[in-house]
């Protein structure tokens, strides 16, 4: 049986996604944020790092949303329902599923931190530097590259209404967090198209079933 450690509000939303795309049984052991917004330690009894999401199968303990879903792909899917089988289609696939977190989720997770350098738990004392600091590095480097991120995605998705050609794919699966950060935080106006995508997205009945188990997905902070 195939069993998620899933964290709430994380990553491991995306293989609840794509399990109930496959329609495949499973089970899912939840965790709860610590109030760092941490995983519990009992996360890193399953995995060294401790990260959302695991994937058990039978025993055998995958890591890494990527690789997960390339395992469910290669071991899960016979049909290739979320693999497009086109050459130039599979490139593209292939792009997105590295570069959700090998490209865009570094400079997300760098926003969301200096974003907070003004905040608890920064000491009191010295959240007026913090602050300080935080905002030069956004305005200097971070948004820069974001909205350069932005638009370029954009524009991809101005040819076709997924991220690997006409239909669903694991791509958009590892893509869905990433974009639903970058709309959250991202602080990028006018990008219909993602707009458009992250719709339908969250009109999938698999989607919606996946939050109805996982619990919501609203994204507060990593
Ligand atoms: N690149 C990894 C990132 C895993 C990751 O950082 N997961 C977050 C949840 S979105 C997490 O477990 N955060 C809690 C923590 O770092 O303790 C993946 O895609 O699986």
């Amino acid at each position: 049986m195939l069993k998620v450690h899933h964290l709430n509000q994380s990553r491991s939303q995306r293989v609840l996604w794509a399990l109930e795309e496959l329609k495949l049984p499973y089970e899912i052991v939840h965790y709860q944020r610590e109030k760092t917004m941490l995983a519990p330690d009992a996360l890193k009894k399953v995995h060294p790092l401790g990260k959302s999401p695991v994937l058990d199968d039978n025993g055998l303990i995958i890591a890494e949303s990527g690789a997960i879903l390339e395992y469910l792909e290669e071991y899960y899917d016979p049909t290739h329902q979320l693999q497009p089988q086109d050459k130039e289609q599979k490139l593209k696939y292939r792009f997105w599923l590295h570069y959700a977190e090998g490209s865009l989720m570094p400079l997300l997770l760098m926003k969301l931190i200096f974003g907070r350098l003004g905040k608890p738990p920064v000491p009191f004392g010295l959240r007026t530097l913090g602050n300080a600091l935080g905002q030069g590095v956004q305005k200097a480097y971070l948004n820069k590259q974001i909205e350069t991120h932005a638009r370029f995605i954009e524009a991809e998705l101005a040819h076709t209404p997924w991220f690997a050609g006409e239909n669903l794919s694991m791509a958009d699966v590892q893509m869905s967090f990433p974009v639903f950060a970058l709309l959250s935080r991202g602080g990028i106006d006018n990008l219909p198209n993602l707009k458009a995508w992250k719709t339908r997205v969250e009109m999938r009945p698999a989607w919606q079933t996946a939050i109805e188990k996982g619990g919501p997905f609203t994204l507060p902070g990593e």
